[in-house]
């Protein structure tokens, strides 16, 4: 990686990479500052467990309460890994993780770290086509899921995923197996165990939020992703006496690293995994674990935000919540402190990279109005016109970026990184944002074609491909419309084939569902038209464009 030569090649593809990379004078720079310090989430657990290892690092509340000290995570980490190598499952190989907010989600990703095999990051609202691709695509040799979950069987997706994925060679199934293999079972003597991954290899695959038919890949380092978390860390006050709640979906790159638990274990806190994020499954758990921060998005906050003066749990050890994941309104957040009775910090993100933060001195319009600063001083972030100019300041523009955590391409996927890249580096982010004269950021829209639906990213053209194959369809367009509680939902416009029976909303939505899809893409609303409003669409017929895509291929 540090010999990776310099402009053009930052579209060049790195053998054993797939994916470009930082010229090697950006590495050497981030190294010199110290913010690439050659760890590795492996050893960084190990040298957690030596420096107090009876100290709790996870909690699994339900259904029965399950603890694992620094000690037992390290211990469990160990031997999985050696389980899975023993297996065949070796460094660089590609695992599909799907699990919920378990305990096992943890030993599983830092098994996979200490051999340098890569989780790559699945939701568990996933299904069929979104499996089936990451399955096929990354060509993963495993795929690990829970049995049963949200009353879906997940042994039976992994089956149908199975018959069509010739690389992957093993199903480990976390409860009752089925057909697969129990993923209790796989352990073997750590001393079997292979060489660990350098820190400037990759640690794993993102998901990006998307705009295109798939989602893209987005590879990650030890280093980059190890300096993301000590700057969180730092700018939230996370330390050892830290009980984060984990109330998102563990995998989402919010969750994990914003501070997210892979923060707090870094910094030897105690971690919470919660089953449900709602108030009355959540506000037990704040009380009983005594905790202290979490994160959650706008339409959550909302929820808490209302339950909170009414509710009999103690939240008094809540000190700081973070909401991000799309736009929180300034009413809603100037509401959340006096309700919940602790701080808030807003967050920018994105699985790309660059994360921003209100800071905790901050004054307080600057918390409620803003979307906070770059993590990194070495953070660069331009705001430009349509013509890649830089706007004047204070006035919106393109959020381009590029920095020491944020990737420089997508994992095997050259034509999206000629558009979503610029020749320097730069990442076009898609969002529209200004800078205040303090230097904060405010998100005022996004140029992207996506719909933002509380956090959950849907990229339109994922749905319409869907709709597409409805022999009644003629073409589809989904957009978003504003939703008071979500930000954004999604509307399809619908034109139908000349002659076709007009399949009623509903039988449309079940459709989609039935093709196998998470079901925050399913189309909130339906409706019917003989040309696309003039909002609906761009100047280019998106169909055509459609139809020249490789998801077009696939069907
Ligand atoms: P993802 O691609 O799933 O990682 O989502 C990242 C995107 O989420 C960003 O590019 C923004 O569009 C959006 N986003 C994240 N946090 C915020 C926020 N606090 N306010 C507005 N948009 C946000
Ligand atoms: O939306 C996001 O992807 C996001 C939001 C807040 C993110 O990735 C993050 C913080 O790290």
């Amino acid at each position: 990686m540090t010999d990776t030569p310099t402009a053009p090649s930052a579209l060049a593809t790195t053998p054993g990479l797939d994916a470009p990379t930082w010229p090697a004078e950006f590495a050497a720079r981030y190294r010199a500052a110290g913010h690439w310090r050659g760890e590795t989430f492996g050893g960084v657990l190990r040298e957690r467990a030596a420096a107090h290892p009876d100290r709790v690092a996870l909690i699994d509340p339900a259904p029965e309460r399950r603890t694992w000290t620094y000690r037992q995570l390290d211990e469990r980490a160990d031997r999985l890994a050696a389980g899975l190598a023993a297996r065949g499952i070796g460094k660089g190989d590609r695992v599909v993780v799907q699990l919920p907010n378990v305990g096992e989600f943890v030993e599983v990703v830092f098994a996979l770290f200490r051999i340098g095999a890569l989780p790559v990051y699945a939701l568990p609202a996933h299904r069929d086509t979104e499996i089936g691709y990451f399955c096929s695509f990354t060509e993963a040799v495993a795929y690990v899921v829970p049995d049963v979950h949200g009353g879906f069987d997940h042994r039976r997706l992994a089956s149908r995923v199975e018959e069509r994925t010739p690389s992957l060679r093993h199903v480990f199934v976390v409860g009752d197996p089925g057909e697969h293999t129990a993923l209790a079972e796989v352990s073997a003597d750590p001393e079997t165990a292979p060489e660990g991954p350098e820190p400037h290899e990759l640690a794993f695959l993102q998901l990006s939020g998307g705009t295109t038919g798939l989602p893209k890949l987005i590879p990650r380092t030890h280093d980059d992703y190890i300096y993301s978390l000590r700057g969180s860390n730092d700018i939230c006050g996370v330390d050892g006496d830290t009980r984060f709640l984990v109330l998102l979906p563990a995998a989402h790159n919010f969750p994990m690293s914003s501070p997210g638990w892979l923060g707090v274990l870094y910094a030897g806190g105690t971690v919470v995994l919660a089953p449900r994020p709602d108030p009355s499954a959540a506000f037990p758990l704040v009380a009983r674990e005594r905790i202290t921060m979490t994160g959650m998005v706008p339409p959550l906050a909302l929820v808490w935000t209302e339950a909170a003066p009414e509710t009999e749990e103690d939240l008094g050890s809540l000190r700081l919540v973070l909401v991000g994941g799309a736009k929180y309104s300034e009413e809603a957040a100037r509401r959340l402190e006096p309700a919940l009775g602790c701080r808030l910090m807003q967050v920018f993100g994105m699985a790309e990279g660059l994360v921003n933060y209100t800071r905790l001195d901050d004054d307080y319009e600057t918390i409620v109005t803003t979307q906070g600063r770059p993590i990194s001083p070495d953070d660069e972030v331009r705001l430009v016109d349509d013509d890649g100019e830089p706007v004047p300041d204070g006035e919106f523009g393109h959020l381009l970026t590029r920095g020491p955590y944020t990737i420089r391409g997508y994992w095997r996927a050259p034509e999206h990184n000629e558009r979503s890249f610029t020749a320097d580096g730069f990442y076009r982010s898609g969002d529209i944002a200004r800078r205040t004269p303090g230097g904060h950021l405010v998100v005022e829209g996004r140029a992207k074609d996506q719909i933002n639906r509380g956090g959950e990213k849907v990229a339109p053209e994922e749905v319409e491909n869907i709709l597409l194959a409805h022999p009644a369809v003629h073409d589809a367009s989904v957009v978003a419309v504003p939703d008071e509680y979500l930000g954004e939902r999604s509307l399809a416009y619908v034109i139908l084939r000349d002659g076709a029976e007009r399949p009623g909303s509903v039988a449309l939505k079940r459709f989609v569902r039935e093709r196998g899809i998470a079901a925050y893409k399913i189309p909130d609303l339906v409706e019917f038209v003989d040309a696309f409003p003039e909002t609906g669409i761009g100047k280019v017929s998106k169909k055509s464009l459609r139809a020249n895509s490789p998801a077009a291929d696939e069907r």
